[in-house]
């Protein structure tokens, strides 16, 4: 793997139920970093898919009355049209009843196995079922109903039964000596020292098989267990790699640089994970980031409530990137959130509409207008010029280091800063008055704003990518002139501009 590569996961998701805003949450964030890594010139492998085995899924099957692998396989396809309904732009869908899977996390199995790392017992202890995880019995408490539920809320249930386990109280030294000489390896840094007291207090053996169902990868040698469904999934970042196939090209992408994963799901990736790799002796992943978590009109959200948001109906209200640009921006990028008609409202028309749109429309219809429609052509730049021209110019590193520590939403700040200032700076420079005064400085004017949104609508591609490409083609910026590298160069004075056309309508709000 060189610097040249980057390999980027989203979670596979439980077909368990049909997707929703939270999961498209993890794939957009996904995306934008595996978008911007190809923007900026690497060679991006980014994955994603579904988590199909397990107890969980097997009940789901049943429940709608179909035969399981049918059921995993409609299930499956939701969360694809859901990725594609996001602009997810994933390299490989994998789903882990595929046979390639399940050979790949066999070997896994086996090569852990071999090394002395899995051994035969029987477990008995707290599951619950709806997180597929085992708790100890200092995590339980009973509710006034008599239920006993683990920290997340699961309902839990003894379970007794024969199961292989996996040396997990072995590497608890070597787990915090990766968190201590890897400080990045989980972020953000709350979820580290989270992550970091839950091995201090000391690990235990991990039952890794279960004999009670049988939806499941069978364990190697052993057909009358199945690979728990943990084992199972996150051997999937390898899978689609072709592991154990090491002649297989794609097997370069490995160690992954990053695993994005939903705040519920970090114990498993960033303990779990990096020590079945410890014992294949696998390189582990570079980092796990794990992202907050979404409410709805300020209540979780759960089938019950009857909340559950599709992100098809917000794509059809607001639009694809409004909608990617609401996730991203509305919270720090980690924390929790809440997701309301309100607050996508006010984003889109103060941000995307009045911000950025009508400094779009402003800008290019004044060229249309003023200047034959043709791109005027540079001079050399004013006090005010150059400071405007500066902070552009400073967007791609500034976003080069957010991407790398995930910090999608500063991101986001970062451009606004930028077009905040070209408010400011058409405001005060005033083209429109500059028209019957100074022409040539109009025209200055104009071309100083338009070579700064290039640079906006460059580096904003990841997050709005269908947006972008019509600003960009607005502004006449042939599709080789799209990656970051290209804006160490401006465009050509005098190339010829497409009539204006609106970015952002403002939402108005139906009558009711
Ligand atoms: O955990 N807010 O799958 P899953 C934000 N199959 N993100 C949310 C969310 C919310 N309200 N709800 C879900 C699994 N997510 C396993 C993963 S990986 C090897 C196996 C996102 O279908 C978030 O990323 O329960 C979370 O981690 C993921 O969906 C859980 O999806």
């Amino acid at each position: 793997m060189t610097q040249a590569h980057r390999y980027i996961t989203t979670p596979i998701y439980y077909v368990n139920g049909a997707p929703h805003i939270g999961h498209a949450y993890t794939s957009v964030a996904a995306d934008v970093i595996a978008r911007f890594h190809r923007l900026d010139g690497k060679t991006v492998r980014f994955t994603t898919g579904t988590d199909e085995h397990g107890q969980k899924v097997e009940q789901a099957a049943q429940a709608a009355g179909i035969a399981t692998q049918a059921f995993t396989d409609e299930m499956s396809q939701g969360f694809r049209v859901m990725s594609d309904a996001m602009g997810i732009s994933y390299d490989d869908f994998i789903r882990t009843t595929e046979p390639r899977h399940k050979a790949s996390a066999s070997a896994l199995w086996e090569r852990v196995r071999d090394n002395g790392h899995i051994y035969l017992g029987a477990y008995e202890g707290w599951y619950a079922l709806r997180d597929e995880s085992f708790y100890s019995a200092d995590e339980i408490t009973e509710r006034p109903d008599g239920t006993k539920v683990a920290p997340t809320g699961a309902p839990v249930e003894w379970v007794r039964e024969p199961s292989y386990f996996f040396r997990l109280s072995a590497f608890e030294d070597r787990l915090l000596k990766l968190y201590e000489d890897q400080p990045g390896f989980i972020g953000p840094e709350g979820r580290r020292r989270e992550i970091v007291s839950f091995v201090k207090q000391g690990l235990r053996d991990l039952s890794v098989s279960r004999t009670s169902f049988s939806w499941g990868i069978p364990v190697p040698g052993d057909p009358a267990h199945v690979m728990y469904v943990w084992f199972d999934a996150l051997a999937n970042y390898l899978s689609s790699l072709g592991y154990p196939d090491v002649s297989n090209p794609l097997m370069a992408f490995w160690p992954a640089d990053l695993h994005l994963v939903g705040k519920d799901i970090a114990r498993f990736h960033a303990v779990y994970w990096p020590a079945f790799l410890m014992a294949a002796g696998i390189e582990l992943p570079r980092r796990v980031f794990a992202n907050g978590w979404w409410t709805i009109e300020g209540e979780k959200m759960s089938k019950s409530i009857g909340n559950v948001v599709d992100p098809r109906d917000l794509i059809a209200e607001f639009g694809l990137d409004p909608i990617r640009f609401f996730l991203l921006r509305e919270v720090p990028f980690g924390g929790d959130s809440d997701l309301n008609r309100r607050a996508i409202i006010t984003r889109l028309n103060v941000e995307l509409a009045n911000d950025l749109g009508n400094l779009v429309q402003r800008t290019l219809s004044l060229i249309a207008r003023n200047c034959g429609g043709v791109l005027p052509a540079r001079t050399a730049p004013t006090e005010d010029d150059a400071a405007l021209l500066a902070m552009a110019d400073a967007l791609p590193d500034l976003l080069r280091g957010c991407v790398e520590r995930c910090a999608l939403t500063e991101g986001l700040e970062d451009v606004w800063k930028v077009i905040r200032a070209c408010n400011a700076y058409i405001d005060r420079m005033a083209p429109w008055a500059l028209r019957k005064t100074d022409t040539a400085r109009m025209a200055a004017v104009l071309r100083v704003l338009a070579d700064v949104l290039r640079t906006i609508g460059t580096v904003l591609q990841p997050y709005m990518p269908d947006t972008m490409a019509r600003l960009l083609d607005q502004l006449a910026v042939p599709a080789e002139a799209r990656a970051l590298t290209a804006l160490q160069t401006r465009l050509p004075d005098g190339l010829e501009l497409p009539a204006p056309q609106g970015l952002f309508p403002r939402y108005v709000e139906p009558a009711a």
